[in-house]
C-alpha cells in the first residue's frame, strides 16, 4: 500500500474558523476525514501533520524519505517565503502535490508567488478542500497498487516529477 505524507502549514489549524470567506467552514479534522474515507478506496496509507513551524515542516518532508512513497503538502504562508521547504522537497524523489484551498493566483501580490511550485510534481489550487482528495488521486493514478492491473505509467504524469 503506497504511503502518502499528508502536511499542512501554518494557521491551516484554524480551518473553519479563519477567514472562511476565503478558506470556507470546513474544519482541518473534517478535511482529514474526506482524505481518509477516499484513501480507503484508493488504497492508499495516510500520516497527517500540521505544524506552524517551518523546522518542524523541514523535518517531516526529510523524514519522508523514509517514511512515504509522495507528499502532499499544503505549506500556506510558508509556500510564499521558505527557500528551506523547497530545498527540502529536493531531497524527496517521489511526487510531491502542492495543494491550496485558495485560488492563490487571483489573490493579493503576497500570495501569488508560491516557492513550493518550482519544486513540485504539481499544484491544485482553488478548489477548496477538494484539493487534497484530488492530489491523493493523482498519486494514486500515478503509482499503481499492487491490487490494481499492475500496468506501469508510461507516460509522465501529473504525479511524477520531471528529471
Ligand atoms: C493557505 C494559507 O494559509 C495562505 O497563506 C496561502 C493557502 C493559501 C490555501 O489557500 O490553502 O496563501
Amino acid at each position: 500500500m503506497k504511503r502518502v505524507m499528508i502536511l499542512n502549514g501554518p494557521n491551516l489549524n484554524m480551518l473553519g474558523i479563519r477567514e472562511p470567506h476565503i478558506y470556507g467552514t470546513t474544519t482541518l479534522a473534517e478535511v482529514n476525514a474526506g482524505c481518509e474515507e477516499a484513501a480507503a478506496k484508493l488504497g492508499l496509507k495516510l500520516a497527517f501533520h500540521q505544524s506552524n513551524h517551518e523546522g518542524v515542516l523541514v523535518d517531516l518532508i526529510q523524514s519522508a524519505r523514509q517514511d512515504a512513497d509522495a507528499i502532499v503538502i499544503n505549506p500556506a504562508g510558508l509556500s510564499f517565503t521558505s527557500v528551506s521547504i523547497m530545498d527540502a522537497i529536493k531531497t524527496f524523489e517521489g511526487p510531491v502535490l502542492e495543494v491550496h484551498i485558495s485560488n492563490i493566483h487571483a489573490r493579493d501580490e503576497y500570495h501569488r508567488h508560491s516557492k513550493i511550485s518550482f519544486v513540485a510534481s504539481g499544484v491544485i489550487c482553488g478548489l477548496g478542500p477538494s484539493g487534497y482528495l484530488l492530489a491523493m488521486r493523482s498519486v494514486a493514478e500515478a503509482m499503481p497498487t499492487a491490487a490494481s492491473s499492475g500496468a506501469q505509467p508510461t507516460t509522465l504524469h501529473s504525479g511524477q516529477r520531471a528529471a
